[in-house]
């Protein structure tokens, strides 16, 4: 696939021709193995996401061509290894709406990133009787550092709740962030409901209040056209690996003041300016966040990644998704008793759609899809206390990526079906 050179996605346009799936599938060189004599069916894209040919050949490109450490050497192949390195970060800078490119800290993920703003920004900030206010759908990369903090701190955790169709409840609003708020922090979209969540107006009345806005994008940034500046973030974080690149690489936004302000995370090589005895002085970000060698190979090849995402563009992206997304309600809800958790709109929600069954453990139900050739994800998909209002101990999950077709969705729904009547259901 050619490399796109644009820093910005295409504009929107109201009609887009559908994507091609048969002719993505065929990018996935692993979508092409048997699992357990069947064609694999993958539909665990919100755990991580396959790689298109292009991202893994990034990866062995870079050690064969461009093998080097960053930042340090003055010789061709570490010039040529930084090169790339900041290539991404200019990608990454166009993909989330045309930042500044040093507002982009490369980190392993968004688990770092949201420990990053923990650990520098919230423990420098945020004081006994101060509020920070999360989402009762938060995933615990989004949730513990936060309870650890407010412990520590002595501040208190308010939590945005959720209605019973799975969206934000935002009538008491004003009574949740209020002025001894300094963080919300709130995923962009629930890796268990699939809602996508009023980041804009949650940042509106947040700053309205002088807090900071933290959103999790890490179901997000994979699947939606993502624009901070607009949404008004005042940090934003993902992980390369459930958008087609790399597992060990994430992305950190934030505002470019915010960063300045920030004490650094790790300390080592890169991240200073001058080292004495006695005195340190901090390099300029994003630089400052980076310290030791950088996974570089994966963050070259995390600019494959985006470049077949922009190639696709990300509205027809979501179009799909919508389409995708729509008939597997529509079609899971023919299994009489099977409860669909989230909204039911497509409109208002990703792809990843959690069910359960009426008397079979979501673990089985993943344990017999595997006999067929079926990847979802069961369990409590690292949202505990959501699992806990939802009144389960488990769900199955399928999620849905550009990969995905009507035909994976039909195997799900027969095999299913088959479970039923091997269970006795
Ligand atoms: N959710 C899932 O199966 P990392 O692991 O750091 O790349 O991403 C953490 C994370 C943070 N926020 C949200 C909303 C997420 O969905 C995830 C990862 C995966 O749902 C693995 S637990």
């Amino acid at each position: 696939m050619p490399t796109n050179t644009n820093n910005r996605s295409p504009k929107a346009e109201t009609v887009h021709s559908p994507l091609d799936i048969d002719r993505i599938k065929a990018d996935f060189p692993i979508l092409k193995e048997k699992v357990n004599n069947h064609r694999l069916v993958y539909l665990d894209s919100a755990a991580t996401s396959q790689k298109p040919e292009t991202v893994i050949n990034a990866v062995t490109d870079y050690y064969r061509r461009k093998n080097a450490n960053i930042h340090r050497g003055i010789h061709y192949l570490a010039e040529k290894a930084t090169a790339a390195y900041e290539l991404t970060r200019e990608r990454v800078a166009g993909f989330i709406g045309g930042v500044d490119p040093s507002e982009v800290v490369f980190t392993r993920g968004t688990t770092e990133g949201i420990n990053l703003i923990a650990y520098t920004w919230a423990e420098h900030n945020i004081n006994e009787g101060d509020e920070i206010v999360i989402t009762e759908m938060e995933h615990h990369a989004n949730l513990v550092p936060w309870v650890v903090l407010a412990q520590k701190k002595k501040a208190a955790l308010r939590r945005i709740p959720i209605t019973i169709c799975g969206h934000l409840d935002l009538s008491h609003i004003d009574d949740i962030i209020t002025s001894k708020t300094k963080l919300v922090s709130v995923t962009h979209m629930s890796n268990v409901l699939g809602t996508i969540n009023p980041v804009e107006e949650i940042a509106r009345l947040a700053h309205r209040q002088g807090a900071v806005v933290l959103v999790d994008g890490a179901q997000a940034a994979p699947h939606m056209t993502v624009d901070v500046k607009a949404m008004d973030a005042d940090f934003y974080v993902f992980s390369s690996h459930k958008m087609l690149g790399p597992t060990g690489v994430g992305v950190l936004y934030g505002k470019k003041h915010i960063l300045e302000s920030m004490p650094p995370f790790n300390m080592g090589g890169e991240m200073i300016r001058e080292v004495r005895f006695d005195r340190v002085t901090w390099n300029e970000v994003p630089h400052k966040f980076e310290a030791g060698t950088p996974d570089i190979a994966n963050v070259v090849a995390f600019e494959a990644a985006l470049s077949y995402l922009e190639l696709l563009g990300m509205d027809r992206i979501r179009e799909h998704e919508i389409a995708l997304t729509r008939y597997a309600i529509e079609r899971l809800s023919e299994l009489e008793g099977l409860e669909i958790q989230g909204p039911q709109e497509p409109e208002l929600r990703g792809g990843a759609i959690s069910f359960t069954d009426p008397t079979i453990h979501p673990h089985d139900i993943s344990t017999f899809l595997d006999t067929r050739g079926i990847a979802i994800r069961a369990g409590h998909h690292c949202a505990q206390p959501l699992m806990r209002i939802l009144g389960k101990v488990a769900t199955a999950r399928a999620s849905l990526y550009i990969y995905n077709d009507e035909a994976d969705v039909d195997a799900l729904i027969e095999a299913l079906i088959e479970m039923r009547r091997y269970f006795g259901a």
